[in-house]
């Protein structure tokens, strides 16, 4: 069976989803998207993805047609309508159908579009051994030009890092920011440990704040570590004792060398992995039912 899709209130089949080449979201870039995880039937911090997609079309100024919690339906009804227990939920609302100028008073309505998927998981090999990545040329955007806190459809900031890693041949890359602090990957989130404190780029560096950083985070104050954010450099990062990277899909993932410099011994520590462990536990035991009959489990989303 083919998967269904939503597009603008209707359910469709995968090859016959489609949206119009006036949509801004084509022309322009112009849009906000959540990317969520769906494990054992239970969708991962909904509603911390719905509240920053919301928050997102605020600053974009895109209004969007309905309030989230028709929204948050309306993806636990795409997840379900396909069957899905574990998947990856792409949401994207876009400014809709205009002419071919930029002006968004042009789309009278955003187009929404909501694919839940089967999820294509990394190697294990990756977690086991961690990541070799690089730092690159292509800056952050600084917030005051496309703020990176809106997870927008314009993405060539984060596509023009990822290519200069494929070039160089590695699998993710690090960004520094206009002023060369550290701040994110080219879609995940940074950690560093040193000296027993765990520590992250400030969200006023000009970051995404991802939802599974805030969860791990969380994870990290509840087992009593030293959780900080703070503005680090490449030096600081280079003599790290650990370092690993978070995001949706990656989850939490170990790096052990950068720019050629090997992070602590060169392999993954023991406060990745004790983070990592608790990470699986929060995602097996939280998460908005999907379907009935399962709302007796535990929601601490
Ligand atoms: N920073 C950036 C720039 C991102 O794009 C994250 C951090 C991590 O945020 P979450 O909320 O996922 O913990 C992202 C994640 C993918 C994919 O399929 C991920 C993202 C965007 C597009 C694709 O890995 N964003």
């Amino acid at each position: 069976m083919s998967l269904k899709v939503y597009v603008n209130g209707h359910f469709v089949p995968k090859d016959q989803a489609v949206i119009s080449v006036y949509d801004h979201g084509f022309l322009y870039g112009d849009g906000v998207f959540e990317g969520v995880r769906v494990y054992n039937g239970r969708a991962f911090r909904l509603d911390e993805h719905l509240k920053r997609l919301y928050e997102s079309a605020k600053t974009v100024a895109l209004d969007m047609p309905f309030p989230p919690e028709e929204m948050k339906e309306k993806v636990l009804q795409t997840i379900r309508i396909n069957g899905l227990q574990d998947a990856y939920v792409r949401l994207v609302v876009s400014r809709g159908r205009g002419d071919l100028g930029i002006d968004p008073r042009k789309c009278p309505e955003p187009t929404i579009v909501i694919i839940a998927e089967s999820i294509t998981l990394y190697p294990e090999e990756l977690y086991e051994k961690g990541l070799k990545v690089v730092t690159v040329p292509t800056r952050r955007m600084h917030s005051e030009m496309v703020n990176p806190r809106v997870k927008s459809l314009n993405y060539l900031n984060n596509i023009l890092a990822k290519v200069e890693g494929n070039h160089l041949g590695y699998p993710e890359v690090i960004m520094l920011n206009s002023e060369g602090y550290v701040v994110e990957g080219s879609a995940d989130n940074i950690f560093i440990v040193r000296d027993g404190a765990v520590i992250t780029p400030a969200p006023h560096l000009g970051i995404l704040e991802g939802i599974t950083r805030n969860a791990v985070m969380e994870l990290a104050r509840s087992l009593e570590l030293d959780m900080r954010e703070e503005v680090f450099t490449r030096h600081d990062l280079f003599n790290a004792d650990e370092c690993f990277l978070t995001g949706t899909a990656a989850e939490l993932i170990p790096v052990v060398e950068v720019d050629g410099r090997k992070i602590g011994d060169g392999k993954p520590g023991p406060v990745t992995r004790r983070l990592w462990e608790a990470f699986k536990e929060l995602r097996e035991t939280t998460g908005t039912p999907v379907y009935e009959g399962d709302k007796g489990r535990a929601s601490a989303d």
